[in-house]
């Protein structure tokens, strides 16, 4: 068996910021719109009126401060509520090609790798915007990277399943090295018009290059110790969208569960024993006491179950810097959020620190991935 080096990471950001303020504003703009349209309904009792949402509620309840989206012009319009991309022809790059190239290049780059360097390509993400030809095949033929790609979606634990998948693949010898990319354009798939969840997530890129290990390999690296993946059966968050939409006799309709759907107070119950034992199970079988970990890098959906999580994992409230967040600035941003946090406070890491990269979401799904740091 091989062992396996992540050797770089990079992140692509959107120009586009959102902050909490600009987003209340054009939702409350929304509902009052949407109440004076359904004025009649609403007075008959037939149909619920919009509250409208708060800026003060969104940080208390969540953390987030702001988001980056590809497009903020139909976000922030009320008469729109969703963004607007433009249409392009399928002889240029596709839009989650263009994000995952700059992604990738940072990881390459930080890698002091090539193209050529590279044997495959994982897309792993929430959601992919066309069915076929895989993301991953474009981004290897734009990047000019033989061998091959495929694409993955676990949720949110997308990009863990995906380092997972990567590293078997180098340990048992069919390929030398997997650039792993996570594009992810939540903005696309969340409901702006639901204010239980519009201020949850954001848009953004990220990318890690995973290879083989060799004995005189000298180069600055995390090696990956081991990972662990887990799935349980929930509907809690679930999104009902698909291929056969067409196909169901009320197919084209508006209908809310077209977009993401939460029972976001259960999430939180259910989700944080099964993360916090997975932890703490990988842990042991790794024989590492959770002492041992300089950093946790959590999925960024939620600042107070990272904080729960960080204190079961430690037994003790765990320093800023040993637990760093993204999600004030980012939002959820679902399978990126952790690589995200990674990829800023990694590099501050000595020789033979050990950290945990752990995501969490729809499925359930959870995955972690002990890391040591070796420069
Ligand atoms: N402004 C003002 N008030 C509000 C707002 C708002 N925007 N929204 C809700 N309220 C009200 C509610 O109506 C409620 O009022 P009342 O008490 O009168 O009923 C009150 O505020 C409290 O509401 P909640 O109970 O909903 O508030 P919570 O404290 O539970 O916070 C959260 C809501 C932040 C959503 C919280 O429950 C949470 O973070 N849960 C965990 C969610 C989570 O981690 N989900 C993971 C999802 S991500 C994932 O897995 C990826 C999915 C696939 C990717 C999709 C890409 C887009």
């Amino acid at each position: 068996m091989h062992r396996v080096a992540l050797t770089g990471s990079g992140v692509f950001t959107p120009e586009a910021v959102i902050t909490n303020d600009e987003l209340v504003t054009a939702f409350n703009a929304y509902a009052d719109l949407y109440n004076t349209e359904h004025a009649d309904a609403i007075a008959a009792g037939k149909v619920e009126a919009k509250e409208h949402s708060s800026s003060e509620f969104i940080l208390k309840a969540s953390g987030i401060e702001q988001r980056h989206v590809m497009d903020k012009s139909g976000v922030l319009d009320p008469k729109v509520m969703h963004p607007l991309l433009r249409q392009r022809s399928d002889d240029e790059p596709s839009i989650m090609t263009e994000m995952a190239m700059d992604a990738a290049q940072k990881a390459l780059a930080k890698a002091g790798r090539e193209p050529g360097d590279v044997d495959a390509v994982i897309v792993a993400a929430s959601n992919m915007e066309r069915a076929y030809p895989a993301i991953a095949v474009e981004v290897q033929d734009q990047l000019g990277i033989s061998g091959f790609g495929f694409d993955m979606n676990v949720a949110c634990s997308s990009a863990t399943f995906g380092i997972q998948a990567a590293s078997d693949m180098i340990r048992s010898g069919s390929v030398r090295s997997v650039l792993m990319v996570n594009p992810e354009i939540c903005s696309g798939h969340l409901e702006w018009r639901d204010r239980d969840c519009h201020f949850i997530f954001g848009d953004v890129c990220t990318a890690v290059l995973l290879e083989r290990l060799d004995e005189d390999e000298g180069r600055p690296h995390f090696d990956i110790r081991s990972t662990r993946c887990l799935t349980q059966f929930s509907n809690n968050i679930r999104n009902n969208n698909g291929y056969l939409r067409r196909s169901r006799p009320d197919g084209v309709a508006d209908r809310r569960d077209m977009q993401f759907m939460q029972e976001g107070r259960k999430v939180f119950k259910e989700v944080l024993p099964i993360v916090s034992s997975h932890i703490l199970g990988h842990l042991e079988e790794e024989a590492t006491s959770p002492d041992a970990l300089k950093r946790l890098w959590l999925h960024q959906a939620n600042k107070s179950m990272n904080d729960f999580i960080g204190r079961k994992v430690l037994g003790r409230t765990p320093a800023p810097d040993e637990q760093p967040n993204i999600l004030q600035n980012y939002a959820n941003t679902s399978s990126a959020g952790s690589i995200i946090a990674f990829s800023q406070y990694s590099d501050d890491l000595s020789d033979g620190d050990l950290g945990l990269i752990c995501s969490f979401g729809a499925g359930y799904s959870v995955g972690s991935v002990l890391v040591r740091k070796v420069n």
